[in-house]
């Protein structure tokens, strides 16, 4: 189909640059790194990367705190690196989608600098200020994500800035039309440099106004975004992908729906918290249910059924390791990763990896705080013991659901630290890389990434896996994750047993019958029968004739 996008047949693969491939040996990986193993992303099929910040930083919260828009952090390489990735990688059939972090700089950019330094600088109108309350202190109360205290007072210019995610994250004041007009050209220079797009980090604060408490999907965000569009993305063969923890089925057509003129997707997260404590967050997670994360799938895929477009995936450089989390890290680890994936990719949607998803990385287990180096863990700690959470529990929710826990260096070989760096990681190795590298990986035809390439391949050669039409069967299986796809007559079906337990599945009358199967973890099936046994962490997807 000509007039397909070509993003909803691809599938994407984000690289954390910091962790992905060191080429320097100075322990960071680099845009070199990437650019060395581009080959291996090729073999996998992926049709785009989602590159995480690469821009000068002083990575205090490792890319998401920007201190120059225009320039690439010298320890992942130079500008020319940058083109030079862009170049091979378009040789290889692959876009280069860049992170888009504008809700806040780092406090080091010079726009800062110089928006503390007077309040008649034009950059002061740049950030958002307020004079102190009533009391002299901040103007309220309100604490950042990463912890603390959401205001800062700032001597100079005798007012408190506003930074919620942490203190070296001020918060740019989208209601500034000079600020927007800045973002709108630094995003046209990125793009007429030949980038496939963006992925905008936490989307849904743009709009926001801080006097009334709006912050997420406040009053003005989606004219900023329309405005974004008709400046830099509109009439570019370009993706868009919006992240946010606050969109939900509702809101989401409004980013996304087809005559918006604002993106193409979004990034939501309520099936990822769905399992979280109402106290203690993530820190603390309850019991696994399928049902309930079913129900979170299976609505987005109604809610965007026929105008705007899902993107599916369960991990990403904020999240824990989907294996350790949804399957089987232990026992079951290759097979449960291969039917996670299977389940995922053939839902409506853009299918994202990654960086080591693909081989059925796990979780680390750190046994002391100093380990971890992620600046959200050391904000929390302290919030997390004065509401009483004892430290075993909270290094356990640390090594359950930390970020850290997708942040240590991907696992190419078993050799010296995993064949990341010839020099010292900025964060240790997993020891399991002995047993968990690509290398071993790709050399077996069972494998994890075999299992994604067969996926990748799948996606783009048939059309039904992108446009499909969607059917949920059997909501309310408690062990089963199982639904339909149909186009012009062609219907798929994808079967999963979501536990370790042998488990039999009464097949509804309308699914029985025989076909091809496309993928599978176990061995193939010709039939879906009345009654089918499904082996522990099943999974396969079926063709009819
Ligand atoms: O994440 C958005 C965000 O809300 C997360 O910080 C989330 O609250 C947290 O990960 C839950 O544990 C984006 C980026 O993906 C993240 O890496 C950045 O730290 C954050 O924005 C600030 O830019």
């Amino acid at each position: 189909r000509d007039d397909l996008p070509w993003w909803k047949s691809a599938t994407g693969y984000q690289v954390y640059p910091r962790s992905f491939c060191d080429s320097d040996g100075d322990g960071i990986g680099d845009i070199p790194g990437i650019i060395s193993k581009l080959d291996y992303l090729a073999e996998l099929g992926i049709g785009f990367i989602w590159l995480s910040p690469v821009y000068r930083s002083p990575m205090r919260d490792n890319g998401y705190d920007i201190a120059d828009y225009r320039d690439i952090a010298p320890e992942f390489g130079t500008l020319d690196d940058f083109d030079r990735l862009v170049a091979e990688a378009r040789a290889r059939g692959i876009g280069i989608v860049m992170d888009l972090v504008v809700n806040h700089t780092s406090n080091e950019h010079d726009w800062f600098r110089r928006a503390c330094a007077s309040r008649q600088a034009p950059e002061h109108a740049y950030y958002i200020w307020r004079d102190p309350g009533p009391d002299g202190g901040p103007p309220d109360d309100r604490t950042a994500i990463f912890g603390g205290p959401a205001w800062h007072w700032v001597e100079a210019v005798g007012q408190y800035y506003f930074a919620y995610f942490s203190a070296h994250q001020p918060d740019l004041d989208w209601q500034n039309p000079d600020l927007r007009a800045e973002i709108h050209d630094m995003m046209n220079w990125w793009l007429d440099r030949g980038i496939a797009g963006f992925r905008m980090d936490v989307v849904s604060l743009l709009g926001k106004d801080v006097d009334t408490d709006r912050l997420e999907e406040g009053p003005y965000l989606h004219e900023y975004l329309q405005e974004m569009h008709r400046q830099t993305l509109a009439g570019r063969d370009v993706v868009s992908v919006g992240e946010s923890w606050a969109v939900t089925p509702r809101t989401a057509p409004l980013y996304c729906g087809r005559d918006r003129g604002e993106l193409d997707m979004v990034f939501q997260f309520n099936h990822v918290s769905q399992g979280w404590d109402e106290t203690f967050g993530k820190w603390k997670p309850k019991p696994f249910d399928l049902v309930r994360f079913k129900r979170v799938l299976f609505d987005w895929q109604r809610a965007l059924a026929d105008d705007g477009w899902n993107s599916l995936f369960l991990s990403n450089h904020d999240l824990p390791r989907q294996v350790s989390i949804y399957g089987d890290d232990g026992r079951w680890r290759v097979r449960s990763a291969k039917m996670l994936a299977i389940v995922m990719h053939l839902m409506k949607g853009t299918p994202f990896i990654y960086q080591g998803e693909e081989i059925g990385m796990t979780n680390v287990a750190f046994e002391r705080l100093d380990q971890f180096r992620d600046l959200e863990i050391e904000g929390r700690y302290a919030e997390m013991m004065a509401q009483g959470l004892a430290m075993e529990d909270f290094l356990a929710g640390a090594n359950l659901s930390g970020r850290d826990n997708a942040r240590v260096p991907m696992q190419w070989t078993d050799g010296p630290q995993a064949g990341f760096t010839t020099g010292t990681p900025w964060i240790e190795v997993n020891p399991n890389h002995a047993e968990i590298n690509v290398a071993a990986d790709r050399a077996d035809p069972d494998g994890v990434s075999a299992n994604y390439r067969t996926l990748a391949g799948l996606r783009r050669r048939m059309p039904v896996i992108v446009e499909g039409h969607f059917a949920p069967v059997a909501e309310d299986d408690q062990r089963v994750f199982a639904y339909t796809r149909e186009l012009d007559g062609e219907r798929l079906v994808v079967i999963a047993n979501f536990s370790a337990e042998a488990t039999g599945f009464e097949t509804p009358d309308e699914l029985v019958g025989e076909g091809e199967c496309l993928i599978t973890n176990v061995a193939p099936r010709t039939a879906i029968e009345p009654r089918l046994n499904l082996a522990p962490y099943e999974a396969f997807a079926l063709r009819y004739r």
